[in-house]
């Protein structure tokens, strides 16, 4: 059969923070052949796939992925070899249980996601078919709504905001090309406001401003500049967050040291629902601890209508921990990177669980990617729903945004959107 695989082969690429990671090749006896590149997170959750590094310190500060390389070239090719790639559920079966560990920590889900998406991109091919279409069938088609990098902090950027993101949503566009032009509108906006206040430009990992700013400051910051570029808070362009809070629990609570201050949960709760009153607050995401599960379902409840509660942290893609979040209406949305699980069959069925439970699904990119693309991709089979990428600038978040654009125009429609709210 012309889509059996014939070889894997890999090898060391860089990522956006010039770290290596495992990019694979995949030739099909056809003679068919591509390849995938995989991300790398820096707020990282306790229960996400683990990522198989060299540690040999004298390459790349131990950061090298020899060992991954060795695996997809050695075992992976080897269990792989003779399947119909077109078998995405089998293949990707095959790597889970090749690996055998719950979190691929054996064979490294950078080894094994490589090998899935590179496998799923050469059955498009063979099938002469768009991956997104390879991996959702024919009825997934609505692009995602962005949700894009406005104000970067905690662990993406020093000295800044203890908040890992402030999200620009533009929650009034129809299209997705339409979606992209406001919130490039507001980021100019954005930097403007900043140049006025004498603040730095300087960018994040994932190309937001890193913002040397205390927590609420940044809330009244983009607020500013939304209204700066024109449209109306809240009904054209509304906020998101990722407050990444894991990586900022401390003895007592929460520590918010762009405030100055340590908080329990209650207290960071009541701040977080006078934040959403203040401000055009519709989506926030780890506003606690990815073990606090205590207080996720009162924020939750608290704000059940106007705000989607994302968990990335808390749920790192498993869908264990996405029954358990469910059953006890932890939050009400999931974020989804295929690199926390291992597998795309894995990361869209757990994006499959959440809309079977009316929650939301957020497709998301790491704070280190490459410039691969296969991201939009999965976030239209993955949907309807939403993506977050970063900001509208370094090549690597540009490659998924442009992507889609690129889908948009070949559409009738022009890459028409989900209404907010419904996705
Ligand atoms: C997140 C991601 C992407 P990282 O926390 O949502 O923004 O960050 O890839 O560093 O885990
Ligand atoms: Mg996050």
């Amino acid at each position: 059969m012309s889509s059996c695989i014939a070889s894997l082969r890999a090898y060391e690429v860089l990522d956006s923070r010039g770290r290596p990671t495992v990019e694979a090749e995949v030739t099909l006896s056809s003679g068919i052949t591509a390849r995938a590149s995989v991300p790398s997170g820096a707020s990282t959750g306790r229960h996400e796939a683990v990522e198989l590094r060299d540690g040999d310190a004298a390459r790349y500060s131990g950061r090298g992925v020899l060992r991954a390389i060795a695996n997809v070239e050695g075992e992976i090719s080897a269990a792989l070899r003779g399947l119909d790639a077109t078998e995405r559920a089998l293949i990707d079966a095959t790597l889970r249980s090749l690996d055998g560990t719950p979190n691929c920590s054996r064979l490294g889900g950078n080894a094994i996601l490589a090998a899935s998406v590179a496998t799923a991109r050469a059955a498009a091919l063979a099938q002469d078919v768009p991956l997104w279409q390879h991996l959702g069938g024919d009825q997934s088609s609505v692009l995602p709504r962005p949700m894009i990098n406005a104000l970067s902090g905690g662990l993406h950027a020093e000295h800044s905001v203890d908040l890992q993101d402030y999200l620009a949503i533009p929650v009034a566009a129809t299209t997705f090309p339409e979606a992209i032009e406001h919130v490039a509108r507001v980021l100019a906006a954005l930097a403007d406001e900043l140049r006025a206040r004498g603040r730095t430009l300087l960018r994040a990992d994932e190309g937001g401003f890193a913002a040397d700013l205390g927590n609420r400051d940044g809330l009244e910051l983009l607020v500013a500049a939304i209204e700066r570029a024109g449209f109306a808070p809240g009904d054209e362009i509304a906020i998101g967050l990722d407050v990444a809070a894991s990586h900022l629990v401390a003895e007592g609570g929460y520590r918010l040291a762009a405030d100055n201050e340590t908080v329990t949960a209650d207290v960071w709760s009541e701040r977080l629902i006078a934040w959403t009153q203040d401000f055009p607050i519709v989506s926030i995401e780890d506003p606690f601890g990815e073990d606090d599960w205590a207080p996720w379902p009162r924020l939750t409840a608290a704000l059940e209508s106007r705000v989607q509660i994302i968990g990335d942290d808390l749920l790192c893609t498993q869908l264990d921990r996405l029954e358990q979040a469910i059953s006890t209406d932890a939050a009400n949305a999931v974020l989804v990177k295929a690199n926390q699980v291992g597998t795309l069959s894995d990361a869209l069925a757990v994006g499959a669980r959440a809309r079977e439970a009316n929650w939301r699904v957020i497709v998301s990119a790491r704070s280190g990617e490459t410039e691969d693309d296969w991201l939009a991709d999965l976030a239209i089979a993955a949907g309807p729903g939403q993506l977050k990428v970063g900001s509208l600038t370094q090549s690597e978040r540009l490659a998924k945004y442009n992507r889609l654009l690129r889908i948009s125009a070949t559409r009738a429609d022009g890459g028409a959107l989900a209404r907010w709210g419904s996705a």
